[in-house]
């Protein structure tokens, strides 16, 4: 089904996309975007938001450490160490990793439901901290590198890349040899929430071979903070809680049963995910990203680059075997259970545009189909909506099934902006801090009018839009404004 199109020109539409923005307001942006992170700031970490988030989520952690070094490099480089504070003896950064001074009701799955400590002991889950036991996308290496590179003086000085370099490498190892359950080479996901886009309709075909959990088995708290048309079903939360339930009850094990998944293409009903095992582009290409900065990592601390530049480009030969589909011009998810490609479209077909290296064909292929009629970026969109605009799940406000993301979208501005396409970059770059300061930080818009949805002083829309706000440069070293510096201790 179409939508409709917007009745009224939106705001955020009739700034041309290159027009300067007054620097007023931008100012303004800057100040309330600070604002957002120190008030979202808990002391070692930042919660996505104090309502309906009240944790620390492991992306989102490294997202907010990307603003959040212009604020402060220490506190980002605080915000990082925190998270893989909770690293498990396997290598997993896991999803969240729970305040315990935060109420049990606050917020479900709460800790009493993952008990990782003891149902994931085998795994090498933490003692002294309760985390979940699902993971999220490797965005943490780039972090860390975008992080150090803000202040090296201040990262040499308090060993940053050096303590946190052994545990990124352990955490790409578990997601490349205990996460490959195709066995084709890459990293497959294993519960909607993994890949952090929890809601979209790629996970609609695994998610119907789950039985749901009864409805009287768990209580939501998202609908306390969270408008039930923004939110997923009930039934798919069923359906969430029975496989975390499962995954949880095997130990949190991704192997160990049979022959594990080296079935070429497929898993093996022995696996211990014989329901729902996905390889999604966005969190490969994300990986990819990640061991590309892994590399540069080892070059700052005098270590051989070769091995995460030989895996980097392993894993770009394995996405591009495994996940492109010329038909579409995008990469699609691959259904391990079904042993085939899912047909949706979602915007993480489209992140592989960060990754080095991919043929020219395939690069021009994707910037085609962003601005194409399934996206319409720039063209009948500002902002990289989350899904096909014209796919039949399509929905402009519910959770993952069209509405647009901040980080989603900052990272295709940054993938334009590498793959040469600087007005393209611009454009989205002033589009998406424009709706950030139109909609008070809002965790999600609607892609047709920017209009925001879900909840407001979002932690990584704030982080985000100030790194936006630092411009094209902002990679290089020194870029901060110290503003917290001297808050505490190295
Ligand atoms: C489950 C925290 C997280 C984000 C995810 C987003 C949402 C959680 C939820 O919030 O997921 O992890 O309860 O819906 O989908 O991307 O990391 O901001």
């Amino acid at each position: 089904m179409t939508p409709p199109p917007p009745t009224a020109a939106p705001a955020v539409l009739r700034t041309p996309p290159s027009a300067p923005v007054p620097p007023a307001d931008r100012r303004t942006l800057r100040r309330e975007a600070r604002r957002v992170l120190l008030r979202n700031w808990t002391g070692a970490a930042t919660v996505p938001s104090h309502g309906l988030y009240p944790h620390q989520w492991s992306w989102d952690s490294a997202f907010i450490a990307i603003g959040l070094r212009h604020l402060s490099p220490l506190r980002a480089q605080r915000e990082l160490e925190t998270l893989l504070g909770a690293q498990w003896g396997d290598g997993r950064i896991p999803h969240i990793v729970f305040n315990p001074a935060v109420p049990l009701d606050a917020y479900f799955p709460s800790p009493d439901f993952w008990r990782s400590s003891t149902a994931g002991a085998d795994a090498g889950a933490p003692r002294g901290l309760e985390t979940s036991g699902i993971v999220q996308p490797p965005v943490h290496a780039l972090a860390a590198l975008l992080v150090h590179r803000t202040d090296p003086a201040l990262s040499h000085g308090r060993g940053f890349l050096a303590r946190v370099y052994p545990r990124l490498v352990a955490w790409h190892r578990y997601l490349t040899a205990q996460r490959d359950l195709g066995g084709g080479g890459l990293a497959a996901i294993v519960h909607p929430w993994e890949p952090g886009m929890d809601n979209s309709p790629c996970w609609d075909r695994p998610l119907s071979r789950v039985e749901p959990a009864p409805p009287t088995a768990f209580r939501r708290a998202d609908l306390d903070h969270g408008a039930a048309a923004d939110r997923p079903t009930d039934l798919d939360y069923g359906r969430y809680v029975r496989l975390a339930t499962d995954y949880r009850d095997r130990g949190y094990r991704d192997r160990g049963y049979g022959d594990g998944g080296t079935t070429p293409g497929k898993t093996t009903p022995a696996t211990p995910h014989p329901a729902f095992a996905v390889e999604d582009p966005g969190v490969n290409a994300l990986l990819i990203a990640s061991e590309h900065a892994l590399a540069e990592i080892a070059t700052a601390l005098g270590a051989d680059p070769a091995p995460h530049r030989h895996r980097a480009r392993a894993l770009t030969a394995a996405l591009l075997e495994r996940l492109w589909d010329p038909a579409a011009g995008q990469f699609l998810c691959r259904d391990l259970v079904a042993g085939k490609l899912l047909p949706d479209r979602s915007a993480a077909g489209l992140l592989p545009l960060l990754v080095p290296g991919l043929p020219r064909t395939v690069v021009r292929a994707l910037l085609g189909t962003a601005r194409g009629t399934h996206f319409g970026l720039g063209t009948t969109v500002p902002l990289l909506p989350s899904y096909d605009l014209r796919g039949p799940a399509f929905d402009r406000y519910r959770y993952w099934r069209g509405p647009a993301w901040f980080n989603v979208n900052w990272l295709m501005e940054r993938a334009l902006r590498r793959c040469g396409e600087t007005t393209a970059a611009d454009a989205l770059r002033t589009a998406a801090l424009d709706a950030a300061a139109a909609s008070n930080f809002a965790e999600y818009v609607d892609p047709y009018t920017a209009e925001g949805r879900g909840t407001r002083d979002f932690s990584w829309t704030a982080a985000l839009a100030l790194d936006l706000l630092a411009g094209p440069g902002r990679d290089r070293d020194n870029h901060h404004d110290t503003v917290l510096d001297g808050e505490g201790q190295r």
